[in-house]
């Protein structure tokens, strides 16, 4: 399998490719990784690329339970000196972490490789089209309801079964829009409108979402759901996280999206070598 982006083609199986998070938010869930300063946002970014980062994923607007989102412009303010820093500072894939097309558009006409779509489409097709044009990956992610609300109730008939349909109808859309389908890859939302007991069915159950055909992308990192089984704060998960990550690259997860880049290449490596292993 592979991830078109752009001119740039990532070669997804043998090695667990790692997305590195860089908030440019005040108010991100987690301290790691929160950046409002433009210069020290691309430096740190410039470190997760040398430690092992495929793909780097700038996000300007905290999508934490409860949050309220920021205007275009807020948005735009804060992304596109980093965006632009970026670019010209590292090798790897740089993506933008957004749902507003007017966003996408300005990130995309800088020269960015992928867009982080929270809300699978929800907003339209604008935002597929965009991808379309640029010949940009496109990360669909599933969410019940919307942050502001999310976490106040999450409820399935279904879970795998509401998930797996749900994000097999935006990558319909993202087609009919003209997205390539190497270039699409869908994620279930950790997190994004699920209890506890959502989120471990979905990290133990990778495999029903296998049939989407699709590279699957996974963000534990740091999460509340580690914070609920180990009663300890965003700053004390990475033990958590480097575990839930290993379930899920293990479960067939391609792309993990995390923090603490550096702790996850050494962890997926071991995983990678698991999985190469010849039975002896
Ligand atoms: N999680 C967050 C944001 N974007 N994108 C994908 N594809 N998958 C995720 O699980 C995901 C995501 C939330 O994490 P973070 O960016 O660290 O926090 P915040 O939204 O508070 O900035």
């Amino acid at each position: 399998m592979i991830l078109r982006a752009r001119d740039r083609r990532l070669a997804l199986g043998a090695r667990t490719r790692l997305m590195g998070i860089v908030n440019v938010t005040p108010d991100s869930f987690a301290e790691v990784g929160r950046i409002l300063d433009p210069e020290a946002a691309v430096a740190y970014a410039v470190g997760l690329a040398r430690a092992g980062a495929d793909i780097i994923d700038v996000g300007a607007e905290s999508t934490r339970p409860g949050s309220h989102g920021i205007s275009v412009e807020e948005e735009l303010d804060r992304l596109l000196p980093v965006l632009e820093g970026l670019l010209k500072a590292v090798d790897c894939l740089v993506s933008v972490d957004t749902s507003k097309p007017e966003v996408a558009e300005a990130a995309l006409a800088l020269g960015v490789h992928m867009v982080n779509d929270v809300t699978a489409l929800r907003g339209g097709p604008a935002l597929a089209r965009l991808a379309a044009r640029h010949g940009a990956a496109l990360v669909l992610m599933h969410m019940q309801g919307t942050p502001a609300t999310m976490q106040l109730e999450p409820r399935y008939e279904d879970l795998l079964g509401e998930v797996s349909a749900s994000l097999r109808e935006a990558v319909a859309r993202a087609e009919a829009a003209g997205v390539h389908p190497d270039a699409i890859a869908v994620d279930p939302g950790i997190g994004f409108g699920k209890t506890l007991a959502h989120n471990l069915t979905l990290l133990k159950r990778l495999d029903r979402l296998r049939g989407l055909g699709k590279p699957l992308v996974v963000g534990p990192s740091r999460k509340g759901f580690l914070g609920a089984i180990l009663d300890l704060p965003t700053g004390e998960r990475l033990e958590g996280t480097l575990a839930a990550c290993c379930i899920a690259a293990w479960g067939g997860a391609e792309i993990l999206r995390v923090h603490d880049v550096e702790a996850a290449r050494r962890a997926v490596r071991i995983v990678d070598a698991i999985k190469a292993a010849p039975d002896a």
